[in-house]
């Protein structure tokens, strides 16, 4: 990853409770996009559908887990309203760019992760819920955001990295949770791994032309996921073995 620590000139000075994310501003070797190229803008228009999409879909799913979860009522509330709060700051990101972003698109890019955990919700798996909304979500948007901050416009970088220190906090939700169920949760956990892992990585593959646009590579964006993941499923409980196979249903599915 190309997370370097030159001293060059800043676009702001902003400094981050996350320390994997430079505050210096521009990183030797990051170029930036133009912002105002009618490329830049399509591939936009899709890229910050999805992310609004998925934070609306993120605080639904928030509040339909606190229907299966009533005594964390409260909390999944308070969740649910960081997600609608991460919707409005990526709308205006969009809005600043003078970007109309593609609704459909996005709404079709979420359904087989969105089916998955209606189903779910339905039969009361809170776990399949929690590891598709909390675990796997969550770690795709942390990487999507990291790998975004660096090359995004500065309003943008702005609100994404005010962004990302609250998607830790969902990650850690669901991982608290879980290990403090893990024994009982750790066969639901592999079956929903081995069902929606793949979705992930086929979502990757689908945005990672017009992320590429945006100046984010498909490699920074796996390896950043995979490290958020795997680091989520080593506190749950699972030893390294588990994880690698685990893993291995992304190359599977
Ligand atoms: C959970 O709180 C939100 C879930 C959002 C999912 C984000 C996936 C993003 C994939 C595209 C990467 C580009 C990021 C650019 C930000 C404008
Ligand atoms: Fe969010
Ligand atoms: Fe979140």
């Amino acid at each position: 990853m190309n997370h370097g620590s030159d001293p060059m000139p800043t676009l702001e000075t902003s400094t981050s409770a996350d320390p994997s994310l430079d505050p210096k501003g521009p990183i030797e070797g990051v170029t930036l996009p133009d912002f105002s190229a009618e490329s830049y803008k399509d591939a936009y228009s899709r890229i910050n559908a999805i992310v609004i999409e998925g934070e609306q879909e993120a605080h639904d799913n928030y509040m339909a887990l606190a229907t299966l979860l009533p005594d964390q009522a409260e909390e999944l509330g308070r969740l649910a309203r960081m997600e609608l709060k991460h919707m409005k700051g990526f709308t205006a990101c969009g809005n600043n760019l003078g970007v109309t972003a593609d609704m459909p698109f996005a709404h079709e890019f979420f359904s087989p992760l969105r089916n998955n955990f209606q189903v779910a919700l339905k039969e009361g798996k809170v776990v399949t819920c929690l590891l598709i909304q909390a675990l796997l979500i969550e770690a795709f948007a942390i990487s999507a955001y990291h790998i975004y901050i660096p090359v995004a416009d500065p309003f943008a970088r702005k609100i994404t990295e005010g962004v990302v220190k609250d998607e830790y906090t969902h990650l850690n939700y669901g991982q608290e949770w879980l290990k403090s169920h893990f024994e009982e949760s750790r066969a639901e956990l592999e079956q929903a791994n081995r069902e929606n892992l793949p979705h992930v990585r086929r979502m990757l593959d689908r945005v990672a032309a017009d992320a590429s646009v945006l100046h984010m590579e498909k490699e920074d964006l796996i390896e950043d996921f995979l490290i958020a993941y795997q680091d989520a499923l080593t506190d749950i409980g699972f030893n390294p073995r588990e994880i690698a196979r685990m893993a291995a249903a992304a190359l599977l599915g």
